[in-house]
């Protein structure tokens, strides 16, 4: 046989290039599912079943186009557990000339990609991942002898490079960036569209099945599955988004509401890190809304920096760094992760309500996940290699490559502001302000200090009082800083003493 052709189960596309130049006499691809991967962190038990649903599905698509494949389900009696087992086996069986892989999505699986030329003596080629606009080489190239890597004029680069949103060489509408006008708060009575539901199948119902069969120990409410798990399922889902909400994308981008986590966000981050739909398509649709006048300029640009900009600049982040950066911790943060990050079971609304989401859903929004959890996280000080497992294993779009680099660089700010120009950090009056959480929390959000006011308040003085020597020397945290020096002793007394109260209780 020539090649046996790898396909990992966040490779999940047809125009792969592992498949490029496939031939049916001589080629063979490999999938498999196995038990290393489902468990090297306790992933969301809907994350785990939409994956191998997705999987068997797109392996039968293959079946279906003539392309000979060797799917290794979990529970197969020789499954050996690992890719590195399965591939052996495969090689075993084929002696294949060499195996073809695409770049994987994690540098631990890239190490152990590259550690089998030498253990089975065969060749292995590791094809670019071109479903990524720029390549790991091109950002590193971009990145090299910059003073600052912002994601901003990484952007601008990829919008003029690729023509998108372009008018001759100017931004359309003459600016590059309309975040100011993506902020609106969410207001009373909002009409937000049903989320995608699909249908599940037998294929789909086998996998909700052995989750809960193999997987009972794991965070997460398996049921109701609601994933799109092909991709023309995806694509519907696409669809849906951009006929019901992308309008109202930009304006309430920010915007957080009791009992609403779907918001006016698209919901692909699944099918796009899985590889059912492509971020190429994806971009040009958005585009093709404003030029057709389907959706204003502020919700199309604001779309589109989110999937051209932030998604490729954290993979260009995260390849040009790891693998240090999975250990940084500017900040030396160190408590552990409190328990009710797993039950919900807090006095906090707002961490309650984004935490039972979460598990109900294996998905928050984006400011969910930012300015809630992440500023939570941030403030109390947090051991960053617990937050991130916490990230990786909760959502059904958590891969490395992606979770990383949010939650390190963006919400923790460990790896001291090579991604963020000043931490994220906010009081209660942000949420307050972007949310109806804080009418129903037992806290007092106008309140700064005693036993009921809003954590926020307190933890906000106190992470900057905390933090000083490695903080006061950012010009942006000048204003902060210099509200908090000119606050009295007592003042400052009764945040360290509210802050350490609070603190201790997380840590019993
Ligand atoms: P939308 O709001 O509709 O945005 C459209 C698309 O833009 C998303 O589908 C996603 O592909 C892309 N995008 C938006 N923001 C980002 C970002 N900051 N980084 C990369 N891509 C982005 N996204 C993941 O895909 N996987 C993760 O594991 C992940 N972990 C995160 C952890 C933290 C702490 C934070 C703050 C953000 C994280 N994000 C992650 C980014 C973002 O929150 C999700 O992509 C988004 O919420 C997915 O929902 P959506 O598809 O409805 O997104
Ligand atoms: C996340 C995950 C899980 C739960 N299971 C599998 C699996 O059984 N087989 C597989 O090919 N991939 C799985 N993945 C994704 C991988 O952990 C990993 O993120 C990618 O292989 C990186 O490209
Ligand atoms: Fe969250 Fe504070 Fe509002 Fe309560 S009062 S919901 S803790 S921001």
């Amino acid at each position: 046989m020539r090649n046996l052709i790898l396909i990992l189960g966040d490779q999940l596309s047809h125009d792969i290039s592992s498949l490029a130049e496939f031939n049916p006499a001589q080629d063979h691809i490999l999938m498999c599912e196995v038990w290393d991967e489902a468990t090297f962190v306790k992933h969301h038990k809907k994350k785990i079943a939409f994956l191998f649903s997705a999987m068997r599905h797109f392996a039968k698509e293959l079946e279906a186009k003539g392309l000979p494949t060797s799917y290794v389900q979990l529970d197969d009696a020789k499954n050996t557990g690992s890719f590195s087992g399965e591939v052996k086996r495969a090689i075993d069986r084929f002696s294949p000339d060499k195996v073809v892989v695409t770049f994987p999505g994690e540098y631990r699986v890239l190490e152990e990609i590259k550690s089998w030329s030498k253990r089975f003596d065969i060749d292995v080629d590791m094809r670019e991942d071109d479903r990524f606009f720029v390549s790991p080489d091109w950002f590193r190239k971009w990145a090299h002898g910059r003073k600052s890597l912002r994601m901003e004029y990484f952007y601008r680069q990829l919008r003029q490079d690729n023509r998108i949103l372009m008018d001759g060489d100017k931004p359309e509408g003459g600016r590059w960036n309309y975040d100011q006008e993506n902020r609106k708060p969410p207001s009373d009575g909002m009409d937000v569209p049903a989320p995608y539901r699909g249908q599940i199948d037998e294929i789909t119902q086998r996998c909700i099945a052995l989750v809960a069969d193999r997987f009972g120990d794991h965070f997460g409410n398996l049921e109701p599955f609601c994933f799109a798990v092909t991709r023309d399922q995806a694509l519907y889902a696409l669809d849906k988004f951009f006929e019901e909400r992308f309008g109202r994308f930009g304006d309430y981008q920010d915007a957080m509401i009791q009992g609403e986590p779907w918001m006016f966000h698209s919901h692909i981050s699944f099918y796009l890190n899985c590889g059912l739909l492509n971020p190429r398509e994806v971009v040009k649709r958005a585009e093709f809304a404003y030029y057709d006048r389907q959706a204003p300029l502020n919700a199309v640009e604001g779309f589109i920096r989110q999937i051209l900009g932030w998604r490729e600049y954290v993979r260009g982040i995260y390849w040009l760094k790891m693998p240090e950066y999975a250990d940084e911790n500017a900040l030396e943060a160190k408590r552990n992760l409190p328990w009710f990050f797993w039950t919900g079971e807090t006095q906090m609304n707002c961490l309650r309500q984004c935490i039972l989401e979460t598990k109900e859903n294996a998905y928050a929004h984006h400011i969910q996940r930012l300015m809630v959890l992440g500023n939570f996280a941030l403030l109390a000080g947090i051991d960053p290699k617990q937050v991130n497992e916490w990230y990786l294993i909760v959502y059904a779009d958590a891969f490395e490559w992606v979770e990383l680099p949010n939650v390190t660089g963006m919400i923790l700010y460990a790896d001291d502001g090579m991604l963020a120009s000043k931490p994220y950090a906010a009081s209660g009056a942000y949420i307050n302000r972007m949310s109806n959480y804080c009418e129903n929390c037992s806290y007092k959000v106008t309140q700064k200090n005693g036993p009921k006011a809003c954590p926020f308040n307190y933890l906000y003085w106190d992470f900057f009082a905390r933090n000083q020597d490695k903080l006061k020397g950012n010009p942006r945290l000048n204003n902060a800083y210099g509200t908090l020096n000119r606050m009295t002793d007592e003042k400052r007394n009764a945040i360290s003493s509210d802050a350490e109260r609070f603190l201790s209780q997380l840590d019993n």
